[in-house]
């Protein structure tokens, strides 16, 4: 039997280049060799498309991040099967090889948001995870709100603040934030990352917040904040028929001096503790998966997502957001619920290549 070859796909120019490349490193550790042939591919912080080292190892040294390196062997083939790509900025790739499945793992703009997405729908090429869809719903914390908010989840109040409303009718705007009280979350809608994030506790910063959230997006979200635990589950898309799996639910518990989930707490530091299972009344926790699989169904996903609850102090629970590219390390949270569920990092990395091998071509 032919070995499948499968593309891990990493880096990027974003702000991600690092987290992705630690997930990818993991990836590529725990992939099994005896079924699989793997053509690893860094994207450079400068956009290129190299083609990696396979012994390489994504680990932060020192305080020095991860990056893909440069020096790689330049990913530039002829057109038609078997050819890889340079990627530069206006030019897209002509093929992207041959090879039977694509592992997508880039965060934020052109990575998560459907573009890569749509570029190996348009070669034709099968790929693991959420496609174009649900990857850009899942990217604009906007639309998504909106999505889960049809399909009749609870999500909190929140305002969108549009580029022009803000430029041309500020007063309006930041009336009706005034109607959600304070504090306030300020965050970009599409970023990878925790970046331009802020907490607003009083009106007089809230013009800044906005400001400094629109350096990263010129659509902003504001959120109302939510008094509650955070409690995270993962969805597994099953094979064939089945309903998507959600996993144990887990508490996200913050111990220390970060105003919040920021980013530095969430890749780097370790201050961060997942409790697994969650405390939960036995029907919070079924009652909280029903809403994780309906949340995933909502946006099309496929694949993997995690997806984040409030649960508040009054027994309410309440969706914050789904990720159809969570944190993907063994340590991350997705990986580490579903090991809790029964799933190992490994086998988790096995089904999800299943489950796109298996992918019917055309729409779905
Ligand atoms: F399996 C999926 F759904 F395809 C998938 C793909 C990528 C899940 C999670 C990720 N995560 C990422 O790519 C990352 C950018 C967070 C790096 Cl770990």
């Amino acid at each position: 039997r032919p070995r499948i070859r499968v593309a891990v796909v990493f880096g990027g120019r974003n702000s991600e280049h690092a987290v992705s490349l630690l997930g990818a490193g993991n990836v590529l550790s725990a992939i099994d060799r005896a079924k699989y042939d793997v053509v690893p591919i860094g994207i450079g912080t400068d956009g290129r498309w190299v083609l990696a080292p396979d012994d390489q190892r994504f680990e932060i040294e020192g305080t020095e991040l991860p990056s893909v390196d440069a020096s790689g062997t330049e990913v530039a083939l002829p057109s038609g099967a078997g050819a890889l790509v340079t990627l530069e900025p206006g030019r897209i790739p002509d093929s992207l090889g041959q090879v039977d499945v694509v592992f997508p793992m880039l965060h934020g703009p052109f990575g998560e948001d459907g573009t890569i997405q749509g570029l190996l729908e348009m070669a034709g090429v099968r790929y693991v995870g959420s496609g174009v869809l649900a990857s850009a719903v899942g990217m604009d914390k906007a639309y998504m709100k909106a999505v889960l908010a049809a399909a009749g989840l609870p999500v909190g109040r929140y305002v969108v603040v549009r580029d022009r409303d803000w430029r041309l009718e500020r007063e309006r705007v930041l009336k009706e934030i005034e109607d959600l009280g304070l504090p306030v979350f300020v965050k970009p809608s599409r970023a990878g990352s925790s970046q331009g994030i802020s907490r607003v506790d009083g009106a007089e910063t809230l013009e800044r917040a906005i400001e400094l959230a629109r350096e990263h997006d010129p659509k902003v979200l504001v959120e109302a904040a939510i008094d509650g635990r955070e409690i995270e589950c993962a969805v597994l898309q099953s094979p064939g028929d089945e309903p998507p799996g959600a996993s144990v639910p887990g508490e996200v518990l913050v111990n220390d001096q970060h105003d919040f989930y920021d980013f530095t707490a969430k890749y780097i530091g370790s201050d961060i503790e997942l409790r697994v299972p969650a405390d939960l009344p036995e029907q919070v926790a079924e009652e909280l998966r029903r809403m994780a699989v309906r949340a995933f169904e909502a946006l099309g996903c496929e694949g993997l997502a995690r997806v984040d609850f409030f649960y508040t102090a009054d027994g309410r629970l309440l969706l914050n957001e789904i990720n159809t590219m969570p944190g993907f390390t063994a340590m991350s949270v997705a990986p580490q619920l579903w090991a809790a569920s029964g799933v190992s990092y490994s086998e988790l990395v096995d089904r999800l290549i299943r489950l796109a091998l298996d992918r019917p071509a055309g729409l779905r």
